[in-house]
C-alpha cells in the first residue's frame, strides 16, 4: 500500500495516484489503515513520529527535490529506500526565476527602481549578455537546466559541482581551490546546491568577500548555504549589488528580520521551482514500475552524502 502525506493537495495527489496505479491501495492521510500493508509512502513534510508507524516501510518518496528536511529525522528506518523528485517539471521554473534575476542585474533594474525614486532620467551604458559572468553552484538537474539555458541566450556560464562534470555550454569546475578562482570572476551567483553538512555556510563572509563589488547573488538552493548575517552586512556595506532570495535559515522569514525591508534584497516565499502534481505522479509511478521489474530508478537519495 502507498499512503500519502500532503495536506494541502489531497485530493488531487489522491486521484492522480489512483489514476496512475490502479491495481496498487493508496491511501491518504489522516486516513486510519493496517500500518503493517504500508510499503511505500509519498510526502511532503510530514509531522515528526510520521514514518515508525509503518513497521514494513521500504520506500519512501519525497513530493520535492530536496530531501535535506527528511534527512534529518529520527523516525526513517535504516533500510527504507528514499527517492526525490528529479526535475518534474521544476528545471524550466528555475531557469525562469535564475533568468529574471540575470536580467534584473544586466539590465539595471535595481538601478533604475532606485532613479525611479528619484524622479531621475539617466540611461546606464549596455551591457550584454556575453559580457555577463553568471557562475551555477551546484550542476545536477536543477542547475545543468538553468546552465544551459542561460548559455543558450549567450551568457558566460560557469558551473561548479562536488565532483568531477563535463557538460555542454558550461565550463564545469569542482572544489575548493576552483571556487577561490571562480568567484572573483562572477557578476551574478545562483545557488541551486542541496543542504548537506558540507554546503552549510558555503557562502560565509570571507567567501563572500571573494565576490567582486557589484556582483548579485541568486539563491534558490536552501537558506543554510548562506551565512545570513554575513550576507546582510555585505549588502550593508555596498559589496553585493542585490540578493533575490527565495530561500531563508527560517521559514517562513520573520517578519521583522532586516531583509525583509532591505534595500538590496529581492524575496520570493520558497517558490521558485514548484512541484507540479501531475509530473510527480508520472514521475513516482515510473519509478515504482521500475522498482517492481529490478530497473534502475531516477532521483535515489545517497543518504551518507545528504542529497
Ligand atoms: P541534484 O542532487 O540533482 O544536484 C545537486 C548538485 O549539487 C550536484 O551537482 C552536486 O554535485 C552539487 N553538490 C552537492 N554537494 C556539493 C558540495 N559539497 N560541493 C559542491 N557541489 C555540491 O539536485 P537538484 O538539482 O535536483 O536540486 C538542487 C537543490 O535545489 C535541492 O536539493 C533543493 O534544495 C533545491 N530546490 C529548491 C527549490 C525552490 O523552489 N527553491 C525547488 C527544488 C529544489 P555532484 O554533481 O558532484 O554530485
Ligand atoms: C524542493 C523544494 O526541494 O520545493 O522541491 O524546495
Amino acid at each position: 500500500m502507498l499512503y500519502l502525506y500532503s495536506p494541502d493537495q489531497q485530493e488531487l495527489y489522491g486521484r492522480l495516484f489512483r489514476e496512475a496505479l490502479p491495481d496498487l491501495p493508496i491511501a491518504c492521510w489522516p486516513q486510519d489503515v493496517e500500518a503493517s500493508a504500508v510499503t511505500h509512502t509519498a510526502v511532503w513534510m510530514p509531522p515528526a513520529g510520521f514514518f515508525s508507524r509503518f513497521p514494513n516501510l521500504q520506500v519512501i518518496f519525497a513530493l520535492g527535490a530536496g530531501v535535506d528536511k527528511l534527512l534529518r529525522r529520527d523516525d526513517i528506518p535504516e533500510q527504507a529506500t528514499i527517492i526525490r523528485l528529479t526535475d518534474a517539471g521544476m528545471a524550466q521554473q528555475m531557469a525562469e526565476y535564475c533568468l529574471y534575476g540575470v536580467l534584473h542585474y544586466q539590465r539595471q533594474m535595481d538601478v533604475y527602481q532606485r532613479q525611479q525614486r528619484a524622479s531621475r532620467w539617466l540611461p546606464q551604458a549596455t551591457r550584454l549578455a556575453g559580457n555577463i559572468r553568471v557562475t551555477i553552484l551546484g550542476l545536477g538537474q536543477l542547475g545543468t537546466h538553468v546552465g544551459q539555458t542561460l548559455a543558450t541566450l549567450g551568457y558566460q556560464v560557469n558551473g561548479w559541482s562536488r565532483q568531477p562534470r563535463q557538460i555542454e555550454q558550461i565550463a564545469c569546475t569542482h572544489g575548493d581551490a576552483a571556487l577561490r578562482k571562480l568567484l572573483p570572476e562572477t557578476d551574478v551567483l545562483f545557488c541551486i546546491l542541496p543542504a548537506t553538512q558540507e554546503t552549510r555556510h558555503l557562502l560565509n563572509a570571507e567567501r563572500l568577500g571573494w565576490l567582486p563589488a557589484d556582483a548579485a547573488i541568486i539563491n534558490a538552493g536552501r537558506g543554510s548555504l548562506i551565512d545570513q548575517s554575513a550576507l546582510l552586512k555585505h549588502l550593508d556595506q555596498g559589496q553585493l549589488r542585490f540578493a533575490l532570495l527565495d530561500v531563508f535559515a527560517e521559514e517562513p522569514l520573520a517578519e521583522d528580520h532586516p531583509l525583509w525591508t532591505h534595500p538590496r534584497v529581492l524575496i520570493t516565499p520558497h517558490v521558485a521551482a514548484n512541484t507540479i502534481p501531475e509530473e510527480a505522479v508520472a514521475q513516482i509511478a515510473a519509478n515504482l514500475r521500475a522498482l517492481a521489474d529490478g530497473r534502475p530508478v531516477t532521483g535515489r537519495v545517497d543518504r551518507l552524502a545528504g542529497y
